[in-house]
């Protein structure tokens, strides 16, 4: 029989995917009422990576995101409201209103930071991983990058250091087939095993949409990792149910493809588990559906009621000053 999540684990997890996905869909929302500055991404249909992976760390390792960094963040121990508060550029969000969808940080809960260069969240997961070896803990750092990341000057240098030097870095690909609109098939030479391997590092690739088999193969990756053996390539497949953006017109794919990856999402492959076991019966789920919403429901005011950031604040946590 295949591994499986005790009951209290798979429920738990439930809740975060929950979490994060409506999490989302109020930004869509608020987005839509123009109350979101810039632009947003969204991680809707890639759940079960996050929720798999990044919920099982230590609170004091370390994540390196992306510009979809939003449930990295919320598996890492993120909370509704500041990152709603966040995402709106108030006062009491976790970087003060002054960082935004893209560049969410905590480093008390161990994220580095989502990061609006693609790609660039290696280099620091290296930087990471070279400080914890220097200090000579046993944190690891995490860091996810896109397929279209992967073709990026950043990627293959952090591979190379990370290896040659035996850093606690795990390197999450996220494969959600699309770098903007354009298809993994059209960019990508080679595959991220080949690419691993040419590193010299242990690789495993999974289904990214399966809860389960997310969270097993990280279990052992990150074991693999802490014991200090050096660094560790994971992939999942997914898929982007959104489109790049919020607002994208996604004329470069078919509504039959998505359809086709819809009836693949990772919540309801959960919500099949939970019922097949006898864990949560439909009603039940439903029911945390509507605790979970109104937890959402609940960060969205308290957000729109978080004041602006003071005008004199902008001096503040900047690590420079300027001066006339
Ligand atoms: C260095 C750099 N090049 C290009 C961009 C513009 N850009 C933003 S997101 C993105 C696509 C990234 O695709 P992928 O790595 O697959 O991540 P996904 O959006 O699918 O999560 C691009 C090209 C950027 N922000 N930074
Ligand atoms: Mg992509």
């Amino acid at each position: 029989m295949e591994k499986q999540l005790d009951p209290k684990t798979l429920a738990e997890r439930y809740r975060l995917m929950l979490r994060i996905r409506f999490h989302e869909e109020a930004i869509k929302t608020l987005f839509t009422q123009g109350k979101i500055g810039g632009t947003t991404h969204l991680y809707i249909g890639q759940e079960a990576i996050a929720a798999g992976l990044v919920a099982q760390l230590r609170k004091d390792d370390f994540i390196s995101s992306t510009h979809r960094g939003h449930g990295h963040m919320l598996a890492k121990g993120g909370e509704l409201k500041p990152m709603l508060a966040e995402i709106l550029g108030r006062a009491d969000g976790y970087c003060k209103g002054k960082g935004g969808s893209m560049h969410i940080a905590c480093i008390t809960l161990g994220n580095l930071g989502a990061n609006g260069i693609v790609s660039g969240g290696l280099p620091i997961a290296v930087g990471s991983g070279i400080s914890a070896k220097m200090r000579g803990t046993d944190q690891i750092t995490v860091v996810s990058f896109g397929d279209g990341a992967a073709n990026e000057g950043n990627t293959h240098e952090s591979m190379n250091l990370a290896s040659l030097w035996k850093l606690p870095v795990l390197f999450l690909f996220e494969n959600n087939r699309y770098a903007v609109s354009t298809e993994t098939s059209r960019s990508m030479a080679g595959n991220m095993e080949k690419r691993a391997a040419g590193y010299d590092l242990p690789f495993a690739r999974v289904d990214g949409n399966d809860l389960e088999a997310v969270h097993f193969a990280a279990q052992d990756a990150i074991a693999y990792v802490r014991s200090g053996k050096g660094p560790f390539v994971m992939q999942g497949d997914t898929y982007r149910i959104e489109g790049h953006y919020y607002g994208d017109a996604m004329v470069y794919r078919s509504t039959e493809e998505v359809d086709g990856w819809r009836k693949k999402d990772p919540i309801l492959r959960v919500e099949k588990l939970l019922a097949e076991r006898g864990i949560m019966s439909e009603a039940e789920y439903q029911q945390v559906r509507a605790e979970i919403q109104q937890e959402v429901n609940e960060a969205v005011a308290f957000a729109e009621a978080s004041p602006q950031p003071a005008l004199e604040s902008i001096f503040e946590d900047v690590y420079t000053e300027w001066q006339a």
